[in-house]
């Protein structure tokens, strides 16, 4: 059996969660506890050195260590739904929405909060590292986090989904980035992104999309 490394709180191991879910692969669940720090813990390490979540162990004691390597995967061993385009042109749109997703929305999104949360002092990064807050860069995120707000909602402006005509991985980063969102207090409103406001609501009709 596959054996996925969640963290229920966290915005990355709910990227790969929902991409398992909206393939329906069957798998166990071991949950990792962030904010007690299991991360950093010997038994962890020994799973990811790198001190993160998600987490793919297959059958085969194999381990993937990010996003980037659990889709890659899960799209070639389960093409069903295909969730990484079909076409050529439609594979770039994904992997380019997916990335514009990953570094303007929730990078935007971790820079603010990792570098001005109490909680967060001296884990400005996730990693083995301890690195230190940076006001700036708290301040920077936010100013980013908002941009990337406004770029989304004028992508959503004339389509159903962020990449390509169908539902792909580039919505669920872009639902984990709007959600998480407001851990900085940043939420689509009505008034100034209808166009997400529409999209979630009808990203929400699909059972993947609670989890
Ligand atoms: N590139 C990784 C990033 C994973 C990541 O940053 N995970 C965070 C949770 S959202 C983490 O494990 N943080 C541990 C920490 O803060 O110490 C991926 O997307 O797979």
């Amino acid at each position: 059996m596959i054996t996925f490394y969640d963290c229920a709180t966290a915005p990355s191991p709910r990227r790969a969660r929902l991409l398992l879910a909206e393939k329906r692969v069957p798998h166990d669940v071991v949950q990792v506890d962030l904010r007690a720090g299991e991360q950093l813990g010997q038994a962890f390490r020994a799973i990811n050195p790198d001190c993160t979540v998600p987490v793919l162990r297959l059958e085969d004691g194999e381990v993937l260590t990010s996003n980037a390597a659990i889709a890659a995967y899960l799209e070639a061993r389960f093409p069903e739904p295909p969730l990484l385009g079909v076409t050529p042109l439609e594979k770039a749109e994904v992997a380019h929405w997916n990335w514009r997703v990953e570094f303007e929305g929730l990078m935007a999104i971790a820079e603010a909060m990792r570098n001005t949360a109490p909680a967060m002092k001296g884990r400005a990064l996730p990693g083995p590292v301890d690195y230190p807050q940076i006001r700036e860069l708290g301040e920077r995120g936010l100013a980013r986090l908002k941009r990337f707000f406004d770029v989304l909602n004028e992508r959503l402006a004339t389509r159903p989904t962020v990449a390509t005509g169908r539902f792909s991985l580039a919505d669920i980063a872009a639902v984990v980035a709007v959600d998480f969102a407001r851990v900085v207090r940043v939420k689509p409103s009505e008034t100034d992104h209808p166009h997400i406001v529409r999209w979630r609501t009808t990203m929400a009709q699909r059972p993947a999309m609670a989890l």
